[in-house]
């Protein structure tokens, strides 16, 4: 039976938490600062951390890739423009608790040796912004950030930065782009942003939760982490939960614990409903159902069982939700969300939004199933970018997992679910 484990998360309930008080010293920040700067990165390769964005890449295998110092500055972007449906963790550590990623900011930039690292932050969320920039402030003034940290003769700037709001500045090279002013669409990679990255400049990209974690790694020392979570899968990681359960909200917990153990911690499903499906990893991965409730929730095991962990994204539905409807809404997302750089994701996703309209109308045909997955099937793989896959993957699982419930759509001549009831979640 797995517990939840507060680390990330662990003074969340502190009065004032976000400030300084509320926080603590930066303890991690000084043992970090006595260390020479290659010790912290394999401290942080030896921890096990995997990248807590979606792709879950090696943490200190990314810094490691940063080529060797010459007379270009290097670069930390954080990763701030959380926005994939149903992630809800990023946002919430920064208006609880952001001197857990400044201090980790502090430690990582030390060790990838940058002067200058930035927060990119989704532009919608002005409340976040102005609690960042209140704690960077106080950072500063308490003496972890600016010239000369702690007395130890490092300088680093910390530049908070608001986007204009769209999703696809979370892919970490369109997220480059909008950083330097331009209109964010992903890049051809390689180059990887470690060699060429912001200003060309070698450039290590890292989502808040990655960075977040750094302290904890440091402050306890070699080991600790590495010794939480599964054989591949290290540490604690924090568990959005939605939709229909009791209590919806962030649960941190080492990986591996499973939907079944988090449903109970969030006190159970809806009175008088069970589940009909979840997602995993955020509306881009593979649908689950209950089949899956015992799938420990780390990087293999939910590979394995067809799907990704992604974001740690877990959106729960019960009986009373259209899956038809649920997944034109996300496709709904993904075509407006496009970015309009290839062919296969602009055109693709507007046609596949069109024809599940029609299915969920209930003026769909058999025929017009065959042509959502080819149309899938022209989009998955063929994109630019993983938006392109990720829009494909709801769609595509959907129909493997409820095709009689597309097919009663268009003999029902319309949504056979309570369309109240249906769009409760939302
Ligand atoms: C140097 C190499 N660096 C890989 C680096 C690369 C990146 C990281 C992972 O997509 C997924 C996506 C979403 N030399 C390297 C190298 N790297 N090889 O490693 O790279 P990659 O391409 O595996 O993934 P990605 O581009 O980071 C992320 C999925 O996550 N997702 C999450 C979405 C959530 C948001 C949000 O809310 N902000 O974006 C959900 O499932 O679909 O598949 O840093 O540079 N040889
Ligand atoms: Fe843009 Fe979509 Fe192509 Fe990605 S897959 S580059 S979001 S059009």
């Amino acid at each position: 039976m797995s517990q939840l484990l507060p680390v990330l998360t662990e003074n969340w309930d502190v009065e004032r938490s976000w400030t300084l008080e509320g926080y603590g010293p930066y303890a991690a920040l000084d043992r970090a600062l006595t260390l020479e700067q290659d010790a912290v990165i394999e401290e942080v390769k030896a921890s096990g951390l995997r990248g807590r964005g979606g792709a879950g890449f090696s943490t200190g295998t990314k810094w490691g890739f940063l080529p060797p110092l010459g007379d270009l500055p290097r670069y930390l972007v954080v990763n701030a423009d959380e926005s994939e449906p149903g992630t809800c963790k990023d946002i919430p550590l920064l208006m609880a608790s952001p001197h857990t990623l400044i201090e980790g900011i502090a430690i990582s930039s030390y060790a990838i040796r940058s002067h200058s690292a930035f927060i990119y932050l989704r532009g919608e969320v002005v409340h976040v912004y102005r609690r960042l920039l209140a704690a960077v402030r106080e950072a500063y003034a308490a003496g972890h950030l600016g010239k000369d940290i702690h007395g130890s003769g490092y300088d680093l700037d910390v530049i908070v930065h608001a986007g204009a709001g769209a999703y696809i500045c979370g892919e970490e090279t369109a997220l480059l782009d909008s950083l330097e002013g331009r209109r964010g669409q992903p890049r051809l990679r390689p180059p990887f942003p470690a060699v060429a990255g912001l200003y060309a400049c070698p450039t290590v990209v890292n989502n808040v939760e990655s960075i977040a974690a750094v302290p904890a790694i440091i402050g306890h020392g070699p080991g600790w982490f590495d010794s939480l979570g599964t054989e591949t899968s290290k540490g604690v990681g924090i568990f959005s939960l939605s939709g229909h359960v009791k209590e919806p909200g962030q649960y941190e917990a080492p990986l591996g614990i499973t939907l079944r153990e988090l449903i109970d911690f969030a006190g159970g499903m809806r009175e008088g409903h069970t589940l009909k499906f979840w997602t995993p990893g955020g509306s881009s991965t593979p649908l689950f159902t209950a089949a899956e409730l015992d799938v420990p929730l780390d990087f293999e095991s939910v590979a394995k069982a067809g799907s990704m962990l992604g974001t740690r994204a877990l959106q729960i539905f019960d009986d009373s939700v259209c899956v038809v409807r649920a997944v034109l809404r996300w496709t709904e997302f993904y075509e407006h969300e496009s970015c309009g750089k290839c062919t296969p994701c602009r055109e693709g996703t507007y046609w596949l939004k069109q024809v599940l309209a029609r299915l969920e109308k209930g003026d769909g045909t058999a025929e017009d199933l065959d042509l959502l997955l080819d149309q899938c099937d022209n989009i998955a793989g063929k994109s630019f970018c993983a938006l392109g896959d990720g829009a494909t993957a709801p769609i595509i699982s959907s129909v493997t997992l409820f095709r009689d419930e597309y097919i009663a759509h268009f003999e029902h001549g319309g949504c056979p679910f309570d369309r109240e009831a249906s769009v409760a979640w939302s």
